[in-house]
């Protein structure tokens, strides 16, 4: 691959699997090819960096204090963790987010590091020019982080094979890929990326 990229791994976390908290259906399958291409970017010299929501016990995200979602990845519980499954490589950056009451921080670029970086700052230093994205969930952290990752002008592909969304309305996932696509991201399967590294 000529551009620099890196794998961003989003919010793969216990309440977003199966039996979770915010259980996003069939959740879990996206742990076994991203650790297969979490892996080969490891191999390969490139960054892997996984966000992931943390948010306080009190926050307007939640639906208990006006917003819309059961609680779910509060701080430093279990729910928050990642899966035992999930294989992160060694160096992999994690990134925070949503770790205010007031913040829903769907977005990645809102998360920061335990050392204070941001995304944003990570891809400049690094020189990251196309970012392959993972996870959960499609309708709402993917997407938004898509977004932003455009925003920042970065190079955006989905590994279309490795996301799951929460659906909360029947087909908001497949909407999402749709929209992503017409603003200029790109769709990949997870052996087409693994071909090309
Ligand atoms: C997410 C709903 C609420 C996500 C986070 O990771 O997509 N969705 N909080
Ligand atoms: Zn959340």
């Amino acid at each position: 691959m000529r551009e620099k990229s890196a794998l961003l791994i989003i919010d793969v976390q216990n309440d977003f699997c199966p039996g979770g908290a915010l259980a996003v259906p069939l959740g879990d399958l996206v742990i076994e090819p991203l650790n297969r291409v979490a892996q080969q970017f490891a191999d390969a010299g490139l960054p892997v960096l996984a966000s992931r929501d943390w948010h306080p016990p009190t926050t307007r995200h939640f639906r208990e204090f006006g917003g819309s979602w059961p609680a779910h990845c509060v701080q430093g519980s279990k729910g928050a963790d990642f899966p035992s499954a999930l294989l992160l490589p060694e160096g992999t950056m994690i990134l925070s987010k949503g770790t205010t009451p007031e913040l829903d921080g769907y977005s990645a670029f809102e998360g920061v590091t335990d050392d204070g970086m941001t995304l944003a700052q990570i891809v400049k230093e690094l020189r990251v020019q196309r970012i392959y994205l993972g996870g959960l969930a499609t309708d709402y952290c993917v997407l938004s982080t898509a977004r932003d990752a455009l925003r920042h002008g970065l190079e955006v592909a989905v590994l279309f094979d490795a996301v799951a969304g929460v659906d909360v309305q029947a087909g908001d996932s497949a909407r999402a890929i749709e929209k992503m696509e017409a603003e200029g991201v790109g769709l990949i399967t997870v052996e087409e990326l693994l071909e090309k590294l």
